[in-house]
């Protein structure tokens, strides 16, 4: 499993971010993930990239930065299973280690048939106000995952309850990846004592004026955590 080089960038790094590209200012992607390098294990790639860069410079992104992140496509597949397959197997071939699939529209087992050599992340619960629909299907979506021994799930930091339910429910089968952190108004950390394995921050880190410093102080909570707070997880 490539979430392996994952948790492997996390303990270098002694950081549990992911970082969300979708929006920066006043600097370039290259430059932003130079400087975020030491900081950040992952970096989050979606629409708004794809449609700001086009796929050759996603490429060379991922090309220069291969060694230094876990990329990860978010393009939240929910097609029938042979475009899915075939949309992963192009993802991999740009040089992607996981990519982002809804669950709610079935036929995934298919979509893993055979080995599309990159990590499933399958959407459990979102963070955003209206997403009612996914939520009311929490506990099926979770345990389709299980059933799906997918890598990695999606589950909003604004849901703390569900972020603790899911790690229990998990039990390090699969790892937490819970976006809602700084701009959406969730703390740094806040998701990981909840349960979640990795933050994904976006736009409180890439339009800040430093974003190496905002990205500082979202992994100094980080490392607070797995330094002090870790065995509390999921407490509260
Ligand atoms: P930001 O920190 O700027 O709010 O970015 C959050 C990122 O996580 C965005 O890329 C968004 O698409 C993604 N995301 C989310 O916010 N909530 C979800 O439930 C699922 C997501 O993928």
């Amino acid at each position: 499993m490539a979430v392996g080089k994952l948790l492997e960038l996390a303990r270098s790094k002694e950081s549990r971010l992911i970082l969300a590209l979708d929006f920066w200012e006043g600097t370039s992607p290259a430059e932003l993930l130079r400087g975020l390098r030491g900081l950040a294990c992952g970096v989050k790639i979606g629409l708004l990239a794809l449609l700001k860069l086009g796929p050759r410079e996603i490429v060379k992104l991922i090309e220069e930065f291969s060694r230094d992140y876990y990329f990860l496509a978010d393009f939240k597949l929910a097609d029938i299973p042979g475009i899915a397959k075939c949309a992963l197997s192009m993802l991999r071939d740009m040089g992607f280690d996981g990519a982002v699939t809804h669950l709610f529209h079935g036929g995934v087992e298919e979509v893993l048939q055979e080995d599309v050599g990159i990590d499933l992340v399958g959407v459990v619960a979102m963070s955003h106000r209206g997403s009612e629909m996914l939520l009311q299907n929490f506990e099926r979506l979770l345990e389709y995952s299980v059933d799906l021994g997918l890598s990695a799930v999606v589950i909003g930091a604004t849901r703390p309850d569900l972020l603790s339910r899911a790690a229990r429910r998990l039990e390090n089968r699969a790892l937490v990846l819970s976006p809602g952190v700084g701009f959406q108004g969730v703390e740094p950390g806040e998701a990981l004592r909840r349960g979640a394995d990795f933050e994904i921050v976006g736009r409180s880190i890439t339009l800040s004026r430093d974003p190496a410093s905002a990205a500082r102080s979202v992994v100094e909570a980080h490392r607070r955590w797995l330094r002090e707070g870790r065995d509390s997880r999921g407490a509260s």
